[in-house]
């Protein structure tokens, strides 16, 4: 039976990869190398400061800790500033209909992300209230694949893990969310997300008949 959803943010929610993805390159450029769109991939669901570790190993660039802190705070900047131009039109098709319907069942809702600025982005696109129990990368201490981001949010909601859906789009969230012993959706594709119970290839897919199908099951 289930009674919550927990939603992954960038990718699920809104697009804010490809923000992340002009930040993460300005910051390479400075050491005179740029960011593949398939390197990018492998930045997806992973946590600002694990990104950092793997742009650098691939520019093969050695800094010191405080070093590395000065860049995640100027990428940070960069980020927000492409964040504060957001707004209720850069949800993702079909994600308000689905947060509704699921509130006319009164099936909980939670945000599951890695990322640290999560409540300023569900503010800024106006679905904040919609939540009932929000867990991000300022609460979480193991990066998704490591289930603790989508345990705690069940938690908070204090629902069983098993009673639980979790809406992903990257292949770490849906290694989470298995390990949590949760239902998996994957959005995307079958090559990547193989792993997710279902896989729908974008968000718009998730209609009140799919929604009512794993309601039912
Ligand atoms: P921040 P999600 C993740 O969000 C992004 O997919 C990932 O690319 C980003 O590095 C991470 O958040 C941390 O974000 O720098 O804002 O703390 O997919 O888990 O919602
Ligand atoms: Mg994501």
């Amino acid at each position: 039976m289930i009674k919550a959803f927990i939603f992954d943010l960038d990718g699920v929610i809104v697009d804010t990869a490809k923000y992340h993805f002009i930040a993460w390159n300005e910051l390479a450029k400075q050491f005179g190398f740029e960011i593949t769109v398939h390197q990018n991939e492998q930045l997806k669901g992973v946590s600002r400061v694990k990104s950092l570790d793997l742009i650098l190993e691939w520019g093969n660039i050695h800094l010191d800790q405080a070093q590395k802190d000065l860049l995640l705070v100027q990428k940070n900047k960069t980020y927000l500033e492409f964040i504060n131009t957001l707004s209720k039109s850069d949800i993702l098709p079909g994600i308000v209909d689905v947060l509704n319907y699921l509130k006319s069942k009164k099936i909980a809702i939670a945000l599951g992300s890695a990322s640290k600025n999560a409540v300023p982005i569900l503010e800024k696109l106006e679905i904040d209230a919609l939540f009932d129990a929000i867990i991000d990368g300022n609460v979480v201490e193991k990066a998704k694949p490591n289930p603790e981001v989508f345990l705690k949010a069940a938690d908070k909601l204090g629902v069983m893990p098993e009673y639980c859906v979790v809406i992903e789009d990257a292949k770490a969230g849906v290694e989470a969310a298995n390990s949590a012993e949760m239902m998996s959706i994957g959005i995307g594709s079958k090559a990547v997300l193989n792993d997710a119970n279902y896989v729908l290839e974008d968000t718009a897919k998730l209609s009140k008949n799919f929604i009512d199908t794993l309601l039912k099951n």
